[in-house]
């Protein structure tokens, strides 16, 4: 039931939260048509009640004094802070202007679209890059999420998801966490931390794969606390011990997979003693989390970000897919499972539904213009270079661009280039956001965008076993969905085809067609999931050229890539380069998501701000006195690449030689012209010297080298 009365004048309205990748359902209360709080829904399957404090101040987000509320055109130079308030009339007017000019002068490739994370209205971004005829599209995923979808696709044909939710009759009895603290941060990748503390409790083993002592790691049969950077390592030789000790599923192996000789030949010399060296672990602990893992079925395994921004990441990826397959973990129940997805329901993220990313739009001789060359395993641009080419002018400089919920001075590494790119370089700018941003700043022309509050969605990012409704229920100023936003322009740069609809309600019609509701009817429901089945392979095979798992992948050699996982070290490391380490000797991890934030937002909400003031750097006590830092002290954490101040925490689950800086922090509350941007920035501290990984071109964002000394 999406709407419930609780008394006269208060209603209460089912709907899904999104202050992050957003997978709680929640109930929004209501008076006068003022959101008056935001709750848990109990009766959630995705969510459990659950809700966080970023979910919970979702009315402070809607009615924050400092939101952008109606477009705004500058005046004066990039950057002065001083701007006109003008009709969104005018605002698409001037865009639609531009954009045609360039496109008509230049090429549609001189006008490049960026995005951050996953968000809403993902589903319209690239779409709108391929249609309008631009293959210069700048996005985070090669960095977050895409190496394992990639890695998912060529191995099985799917992404594989965590059976937390005992639709099979069976919770996980192990369950291992790699490198992903969702009990802490909320939620990510559409799986809710909740889910997993409860997973935690019934489960008889659990395995923490992390350098922090993440709260799971305190009750965990095994935590494995490896130097930053060498997952890779770790995951050939989980592979090596089970092979080597027989603990293999033999059916699953002989039966549904190929290349099963090939590994064993390939993982003969990545023993436990190799891994122990390189991963600072202990060879017993290897092989004992092994044989746990191995011997207690069945095992879920979690996995994060933290492998995603590593020099190995799709390949990690394979590593820790080929694990799930030893060990017959894939698609049983309690194990890790091919989602069925919600019947007659259209798919809308690219990710799940290729068609939707509009690639059959581009025309065929403009994915040869980007700016760019693109990595085989990034679908979109790579950011670190594009910005480059919009400094350098080559091979040639994007006149254009329109960023569109992205931060990148906060969440992109060299943001200086970035900054100067955007003050110096485009001839025009559109930022679509909540606020003004640092980079935001710096834009030509700011489209204020919807919260989740003030929009109708039907919500499935990352959960492609459900969709949730999501309900407009307010409305502030002349903020704009930006799925509207994004329609509206392509009608008028004449983009018919890719965009045939009437409006984002008709388009949410359309994506529900095939289940016989419409939108009301769907949100009156509040949730369409899939039925799951379980191991559906053995009938249809898996979505692979040879209807097996794929350990060795030919499809990877085809893209000349490694056939069989291999590790790779980070560049900035005490192993690759000792001299740098020689002057930086502490590892550096940044980005470990704390609860109250997501990314760099959240930072001008007091509610979230009270429980995290300022920008922390975890420290292990005996460094910190070693080099004469007191807990609350205010430090420099300097790198080859730069240096930034944080307040020290100082915290004994870190190993002395590393620490953990969070990322993404800005002061909005110093104001115009950089609200604090270059403070305490971890994205100042990473440039080029972390190196690439090769494959996604993914930056190193968990694995460099840094000192620390008192400011
Ligand atoms: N050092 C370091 N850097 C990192 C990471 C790390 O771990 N360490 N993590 C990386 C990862 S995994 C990712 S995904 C990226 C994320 O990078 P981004 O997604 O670029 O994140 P933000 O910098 O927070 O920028 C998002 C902006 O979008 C706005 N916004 C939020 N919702 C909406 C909306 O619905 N519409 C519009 N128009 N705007 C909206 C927010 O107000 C915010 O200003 O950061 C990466 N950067
Ligand atoms: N509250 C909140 N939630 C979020 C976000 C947010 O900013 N705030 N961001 C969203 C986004 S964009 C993403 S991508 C996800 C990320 O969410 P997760 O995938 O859960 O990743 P993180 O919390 O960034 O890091 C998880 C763990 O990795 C550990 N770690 C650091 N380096 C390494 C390493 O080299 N190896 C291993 N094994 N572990 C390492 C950290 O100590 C941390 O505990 O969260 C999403 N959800
Ligand atoms: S974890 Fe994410 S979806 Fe859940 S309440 Fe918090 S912000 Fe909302
Ligand atoms: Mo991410």
């Amino acid at each position: 039931m999406a709407t419930t009365a609780r008394s006269e004048d208060t209603r209460v309205v089912r709907s899904a939260c999104r202050m992050c990748h957003g997978v709680c359902q929640v109930l929004v209360y209501l008076r006068g048509g003022r959101v008056l709080k935001v709750t848990g829904d109990p009766d959630s399957p995705t969510s459990r009640g659950y809700i966080c404090p970023k979910g919970a101040a979702s009315p402070e987000l809607l009615y924050h004094p400092d939101r952008v509320t109606h477009p705004l055109r500058r005046i004066g130079k990039r950057g002065e802070g001083k701007w006109r308030r003008i009709s969104w009339d005018e605002a698409l007017n001037e865009i639609e202007e531009i954009f045609s000019r360039i496109r008509r002068e230049s090429g549609p490739e001189y006008v490049a679209i960026g995005q951050g994370t996953g968000r809403p209205y993902t589903d319209f971004t690239l779409r709108f890059a391929n249609a309008f005829g631009t293959p210069n599209f700048v996005a985070p995923a090669h960095l977050c999420y895409m190496p394992r979808v990639f890695a998912s696709v060529i191995t099985l044909g799917q992404l594989p998801i965590t059976d937390v939710y005992g639709a099979g009759g069976n919770h996980p009895a192990c369950v291992v966490i790699w490198g992903c603290n969702i009990t802490a941060s909320g939620a990510a990748d559409g799986m809710c931390g909740r889910l997993i503390e409860q997973a935690l409790r019934t489960a008889e083993k659990v395995i923490v794969i992390d350098p922090r002592r993440i709260t799971p790691a305190k009750k965990a049969t095994h935590w494995l606390q490896l130097r930053p950077g060498t997952d890779g390592a770790l995951a050939l030789a989980m592979i090596h011990t089970i092979i080597a000790e027989g603990l293999l599923d033999r059916d699953f192996v002989h039966n549904f997979t190929v290349g099963y000789e090939q590994l064993v030949e390939h993982v003969r010399p990545f023993t436990p003693e190799w891994a122990a060296a390189v991963t600072g672990l202990t060879v017993d602990g290897i092989r004992d989390a092994a044989r746990t893992y191995a011997s207690t079925s069945p095992a879920c395994m979690l996995w994060g970000s933290a492998t995603d921004a590593s020099a190995s990441n799709f390949q990690t990826a394979r590593a820790q897919l080929i694990l799930r397959a030893l060990t017959g973990n894939i698609d049983r129940p309690g194990g890790d499972v091919l989602w069925v997805a919600p019947r007659g329901v259209r798919q809308k993220s690219p990710f799940m539904n290729p068609e939707q990313s509009g690639a059959h739009f581009l025309p065929a001789d403009k994915p040869e213009c980007a700016a760019v060359r693109k990595f085989a395993l990034n679908a979109f641009l790579h950011a670190p270079s594009f910005w480059k080419s919009v400094v350098s002018g080559k091979p040639y400089r994007v006149r254009a661009m329109w960023l569109i919920g992205t931060n990148p001075l906060l969440s992109q590494t060299n943001p200086l280039l970035i900054e100067e790119a955007l003050r110096d370089h485009l001839e025009f700018t559109v930022v679509s956001d909540f606020f003004i941003t640092p980079t935001a700043a710096l834009a030509d022309l700011i489209l204020p965008a919807a919260t989740w509050l003030e929009t109708d969605d039907v919500a499935n990012l990352h959960k492609i076993w459900c969709v949730l409704a999501r309900k407009k229920v307010a409305q502030v100023g002349e903020s704009r969905d930006d799925h509207e936003v994004i329609l509206e322009l392509a009608k008028r740069l004449g983009l018919h085809e890719a965009f045939p609809w009437q409006s984002h309600r008709s388009y949410l019609d359309s994506l529900l067609y095939e289940t016989g509701m419409n939108f009301d009817q769907f949100c009156e429901r509040g949730i369409l999931a899939g039925e799951m089945t379980y191991h559906k392979y053995r009938e249809k095979g898996f979505a692979t050229p040879s209807g097996k798992f794929e350990i060795y992948s030919n499809t990877a050699r085809q893209l000349g890539l490694e056939p069989l996982p291999v590790y790779r070290e980070p560049q900035l490391s005490p192993v690759s380069s000792p001299q740098i380490a020689r002057e930086y000797p502490l590892i550096l991890t940044t980005g470990a998501r704390s609860n109250p934030f997501f990314v760099s937002e959240g930072r001008q909400i007091q509610s979230l701000r009270r429980i995290n003031p300022d920008p922390l750097v975890e420290i292990h006590p005996a460094t910190a006195e070693r080099l004469g830092i007191n807990k609350g002290d205010w430090v420099w954490i300097e790198t080859p690449e730069g240096r930034v101040r944080m307040r020290a925490a100082l915290f004994d689950g870190i190993a002395p030689d590393v620490v953990s800086a969070q990322h993404a922090w800005w002061f909005p509350e110093e104001g115009p012209p950089e609200y604090g941007w270059k403070k305490s920035n971890t994205n100042l501290l990473l440039g080029d010297k972390a190196g690439y990984d090769p494959e996604t071109g993914a930056e190193c964002l968990r694995s460099s080298l840094c000192k620390i000394y008192p400011v």
